[in-house]
This record gives structure tokens, sequence and C-alpha cells, in this order.
């Protein structure tokens, strides 16, 4: 099936589930890492099939309070529980004025479920931000979040990204998917949003005129079916609604987690399979992001040949995985330069919405 999948690629044909399956059991990394490559080729075009874009960022999670309960979290806290904090206004201006003291221009802003810090908190938030930093590009908000605060001020949806928009709010990540399948979720995460629900809301962002991004929670006991039909459904919501930018295989970690040791862990070869055939299925979908957070540098250089044409970028400082034990570092400029032009492609720094800020010379 290899040569039809290639030949499928090239004419830039939709490849079906049945192959996707067949990508995913075949052992054969590199062949399917090849076609991963391939796949990026066609879908960037010439000039830009040696790009890999990154960006100067930083995270901020104002709460780490959440009262969902998922078994592969180490971040949240309950209300009461040692170790859980919300910062106040100030303070998480003061984590913004120290990140972006390197050069950031986005802020990735994401939390736990806190029934205190709903839609007014996160208003003022993002205003006394603008305020602040008025050219800092505003990240936030996954698709859980909004539904949770959507439901504590009986808005709709629409009207709660509307307020949240008035604010400042530029973009939305992708987190929270975790693994669309009913069975995966009633496992893992049963408190959280199904994915009708997930995939409405960015539906209704992207109606907005605001861009998101879309992930895939990997290593919480799902089957590769799983993972097909999870590309598939964000395939199908991206040729409704059109405004996904990025795909983000996400590798989990477990230290400190409820689910560690109960599930197969997720391998390297297994995320380069991911990041391969993401590329492949995800035909509507400008970029496939090695988030090198969670791979480590090393692989997420390596995921730059099998499909992969962003490394996310600087991340001064993150705890969503580093809670569970991923790398606890930001990168340099010149490091992550480094990393790209090592594995032959050209850096290029880009905002959010992928604007290029700077095509470095090789
Ligand atoms: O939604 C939680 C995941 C996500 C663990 O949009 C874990 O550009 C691994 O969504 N091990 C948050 N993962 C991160 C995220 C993200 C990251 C980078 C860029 C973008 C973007 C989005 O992290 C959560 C959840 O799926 N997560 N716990 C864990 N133990």
């Amino acid at each position: 099936m290899f040569p039809r999948i290639k030949e499928k690629i090239l004419n830039k044909e939709r490849i079906t589930s049945e192959e996707g399956l067949f990508l995913y059991n075949s052992n054969n990394l590199l062949t399917v890492g090849s076609l991963g490559k391939l796949a990026r080729e066609v879908k960037s075009g010439s000039e830009r099939s040696k790009w890999v874009y990154w960006n100067k960022n930083l995270h901020l999670n104002p709460t780490n309070v959440c009262i969902g309960h998922c078994n592969f979290c180490a971040f949240a806290k309950l209300p009461n529980e040692k170790g859980a904090y919300t910062y106040t206004i100030d303070e998480s201006l003061e984590k913004v004025r120290k990140g972006i003291s390197g050069g950031a221009n986005e802020v990735h802003i994401v939390g736990g479920l806190n029934p205190k810090a709903a839609l007014p908190y996160y208003v003022d938030l993002l205003k006394a931000i603008k305020k602040n930093y008025p050219k800092l590009h505003i990240k936030a908000f996954t698709a859980v979040e909004i539904e949770f605060f959507a439901k504590l001020t009986k808005l709709s949806y629409e009207e709660t990204l509307k307020q949240l928009m008035n604010a400042g709010l530029d973009s939305m990540p992708g987190g929270g998917a975790e693994i669309f399948s009913k069975s995966v979720r009633d496992d893992t995460c049963p408190d959280k949003i199904p994915a009708e629900k997930w995939l409405e809301i960015h539906g209704t962002a992207h109606k907005l005129g605001l861009k998101s991004n879309a992930t895939m929670l990997c290593g919480i006991g799902e089957e590769v079916e799983d993972r097909l039909d999870h590309m598939i459904q964000l395939r199908e919501q991206q040729d409704k609604s059109g405004g996904f930018q990025t795909f983000i295989p996400l590798h989990c970690h477990y230290e400190d987690t409820e689910i560690a040791g109960t599930v197969e862990p997720i391998t390297a070869f297994d995320s380069l399979k991911n990041i391969a055939i993401s590329r492949i299925m995800l035909d509507n979908f400008d970029h496939i992001k090695a988030y090198w957070i969670q791979l480590g540098v090393g692989l997420a250089q390596l995921a730059l040949s099998f499909g992969a044409n962003d490394l996310d970028g600087t991340v001064q400082e993150e705890s969503i995985t580093n809670a569970a034990g991923a790398e606890k570092r930001g990168l340099e400029k010149d490091f992550i330069q480094g990393l790209i032009k090592d594995a032959s492609y050209t850096p290029v720094e880009r905002d959010t919405v992928y604007n290029v800020l700077e095509v470095s010379n090789c």
C-alpha cells in the first residue's frame, strides 16, 4: 500500500482512515516518515518546504485550581489543596513582564477550571495585559475553559468569546482536545467536555475570526484507531470552519500522575509516527508542530524530517508538562535556530498567526 499512498499524496488526494491505519500498523518507520516529509513538501510548496517556524513566547498559568479530574494531569490542585494558587492580576502582570524581557511577542494563557476565576477575572486580566503590553499577542483559553466560563456566567459560547475578544483575546490554543473517543475520555477525563462541544467552540471561534490550534494527547491508553478518529474529526471540522492553523500531537508524561503505570507509555517510535501520519492525514492543516517541551529537543529535531514544520517557541517557563516531569527550561534563540539548521532546514521566526518576522540565512 505504500506506493498507492505516495501516489495519493503527490496527487493531493485525501488519505482514508484505512490507509492511515496501515501506516500506524507498519513498523517501517523510515518509510512512514519519508511519506510524512513528502506530504509536508507537497503542502508547503517548494519555496517553503525547507522552512521551520518558531516564535518567542511565554506561558502564563494564572491558576492551577481545577475541579476537573483528569488522570494524566499533574498540574491541577483542588481548591484547598497544598500548592493550590490563583494569581492576582498584578502577579500575572509581573510574570508577563519577566517573560517578555527576552523579547516574547506571544503569551499563551491557560489554567485550571477554578470556580473563583470566572469570566470577569479573565476579562480584567486580558485588559490589564493589553493595557501594559499592547503589542503582545494573547493566545488564550482552551475550549474546555471557554465552556466552563460560559456555563458559570450562563452565556453562549459566542457571547463568552466576544467578551474575551473585546478584552484582548487574539487567538486560541489547541489544548483540552485529549483524545476525542468517548471511551478514552470516560476513562481519563470524565468531566471534560465531549468532542462535539470542543469542536463546536473552535467552530464558533473561527466564525468570529479567531485562529486556533488543535492538539491530540497520546499515551493515555488510546488505540491507534482512536488517534485516526481524532484526526478525521478535526479534518472534518476544518473543512467546515477553516480556522485551525496547527496540529500538535502531544506526548504524555507520567510523573506524579494517576495514570502512571496503568497504560503502555508512549514511545519515541509512536511520537514520530504521530507526526508523520498527522501530516499525511490532515491535508487541510497548514502546520504540524513538534512541541519540544514534551518530545524533548532531540526528538523534536528529528520530527522535522518526519513532516513537522514548527517547533513552537522559546517558552520561558512551562508548568503543565513540567509538573509531570518534562523539560524544565526555556530555549534561547540561537539554540532553537541551531537545532533547525543542524537538521538542514531554514529557521523562520514567526508571530502567532504565521506572519514571517525573520528568515534566517543558513
Ligand atoms: O490540554 C496535560 C496536555 C495540554 C499532560 O496551541 C499533558 O500552540 C503531557 O495544549 N503530559 C496543554 N501532556 C498544552 C497545549 C499546547 C501546548 C503547546 C502549544 C499549544 C498551542 C498547545 O497539555 C493539555 C493536555 O492535553 N497535558 N497533562 C501530561 N501529563
